[in-house]
């Protein structure tokens, strides 16, 4: 995965990095060496000028050649450009990044549509998604609207089934939006806050797929329209999300197969050319092999620099501050529920994936281990937690007899793990209402949380 060009790009950062001082002609050497390596990585051509231009202007700034530093310097220029290019990081105006999926409450059914060609990883990514919504706490439905090839709902009913999310399918059916209406009926009836469609896709845009998923689009009104985009086509994939983008209206895109040798042509250009936001990637076959889109990560692994580890070490301070204040506060008035709780157990399953991404840089891998978490231990508190409804995990209190037996069933579990997990809970809060009284350090909080098993973030400090 990128790998080719994250070994042009090393190479070219070896023109500058480590050096004391550097000339002007170190940078334009190392600006050509990393020009080179975004053109043969197929990224579009009006983006590698920005890319240039831009870094040429701000590397030959005083701030650079005069640094204490200057290859390092030099070297945080080309990361943060790149960061740029992949996406933004910035919360936009609803407190979201531009990655994150807007959809709205429990209480009122969202929907996504999935956009794509043939072939692209449209159904794959469907189930993905499903997946990992579910794992958020949702309760999706996959929709089967693809009614041009013949096995397409067998496919998805069979994906769903693994991932254990229902599928709606009408058989013999012969209008998209006729099933979108059985789906949303269903849905209504069976508590479900998401309909993800899977949609048909065909080997180039035709009038026929865009007037149905533009009927489709005017019945569902979906939250989310995304592109399923297949990596490999490279700067292809970019005409496609405009196509897309002019005819039906896109909200982002997915970039499929990235576990492949892609050459990141798509990836670096989406966003400069379309504007629209790169959501998830697909990195595999199974329905986990799917991630959240991180430009601060895809940019690291581009550079290929052990010094990164650093700038993500420090993001991650920032949040692990963040949270342990915004915890803080909550125990401080003695209303720490189970949906906090499920919340810190999260956040520990993204240090899980901050791992496997330490573990890809050189010299790193193996240096941070894991195990001081419980991994079987946390999924199972996660399914049960998952399994109570928002009001449940709000106040504890309410939890009887009958709602400890479905909470087991949801979550395949027993009741008395449900009660030992209760239990457990009663008595964190207890140590925490003492532990508020003892202390209003986040440092010595977030060390109590450790010994109580429940965190080990601070390992990775
Ligand atoms: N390696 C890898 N394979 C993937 C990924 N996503 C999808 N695939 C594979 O790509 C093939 C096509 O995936 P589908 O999900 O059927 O694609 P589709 O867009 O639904 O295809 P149509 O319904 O025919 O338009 C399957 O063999 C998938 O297993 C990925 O991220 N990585
Ligand atoms: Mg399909």
């Amino acid at each position: 995965m990128l790998d080719k060009l994250t070994q042009k790009v090393s190479d070219a950062l070896r023109f500058v990095a480590g050096k004391s001082t550097i000339t002007e002609k170190n940078i334009d050497d190392a600006v050509d060496a990393i020009k080179m390596a975004l053109l043969e990585a197929d990224v579009n051509l009006r983006v590698v000028r920005r890319f240039v231009n831009s870094t040429i202007e701000e590397a030959k700034g005083e701030r650079v050649l005069r640094a204490v530093d200057p290859g390092q310097q030099f070297v945080k220029i080309v990361h943060d450009k790149l960061v740029s290019f992949l996406g933004d990081t910035e919360p936009g105006p609803n407190g979201r990044s531009a990655q994150e999926l807007e959809l709205k409450g429990p209480d009122v059914l969202s929907s996504i549509l999935m956009l794509g060609l043939q072939g692209s990883g449209k159904t794959t990514s469907s189930a993905k998604l499903a997946l990992r919504l579910k794992k958020e706490g949702r309760k999706p439905l996959l929709v089967a609207c693809d009614l041009v090839r013949p096995a397409a709902m067998e496919q998805l009913s069979i994906l769903g089934n693994q991932v254990g999310i229902p599928v709606y399918k009408e058989d013999g059916a012969a209008d998209v939006v006729k099933v979108y209406r059985g789906a949303a009926d269903y849905a209504k009836k069976n508590l479900i806050d998401t309909l993800i469609i899977d949609t048909a896709g065909r080997l180039q845009i035709d009038e026929a797929m865009m007037a149905e998923l533009s009927r489709l689009k005017d019945a569902a009104k979906p939250d989310e329209l995304l592109l399923v985009a297949d990596s490999m086509t490279g700067q292809a994939a970019v005409d496609i999300a405009k196509a897309f983008d002019e005819k039906i209206g896109l909200s982002g895109v997915i970039l499929t197969k990235f576990d492949s040798d892609t050459r990141g042509g798509a990836a670096l250009s989406l966003k400069t050319i379309t504007g629209k936001p790169l959501k998830f990637v697909g990195t595999g076959e199974k329905p986990e092999d799917f991630e959240p889109f991180h430009p601060e990560r895809v940019a690291g692994r581009i550079l290929g620099m052990g010094d990164v580890v650093s700038l993500v070490e420090k993001a991650q301070e920032v949040i692990d501050q963040k949270e342990a204040l915004e915890l803080q506060k909550k125990m401080e008035k003695e209303n720490f529920t189970l949906e906090d709780w499920l919340a810190q157990l999260r956040s520990v399953k993204k240090m899980g994936s901050l791992q496997s991404m330490l573990d890809m840089i050189p010299g790193m891998a193996g240096q941070i281990s894991e195990d001081d978490i419980n991994k079987a231990d946390l999924k199972t508190q996660e399914a049960i937690l998952s399994s109570m409804t928002r009001k449940e995990r709000r106040n504890h209190l309410i939890i009887g007899p009958s709602r400890r037996s479905r909470i087991a069933r949801g979550s395949g579990t027993s009741v008395a793990e449900v009660a030992r997990l209760l239990k457990k809970f009663e008595k964190m809060r207890g140590m925490m209402k003492k532990m508020s009284k003892m202390s209003k350090n986040p440092a010595a909080m977030q060390n109590m949380l450790g010994q109580m098993g429940q965190m080990g973030q601070g390992r990775f400090r």
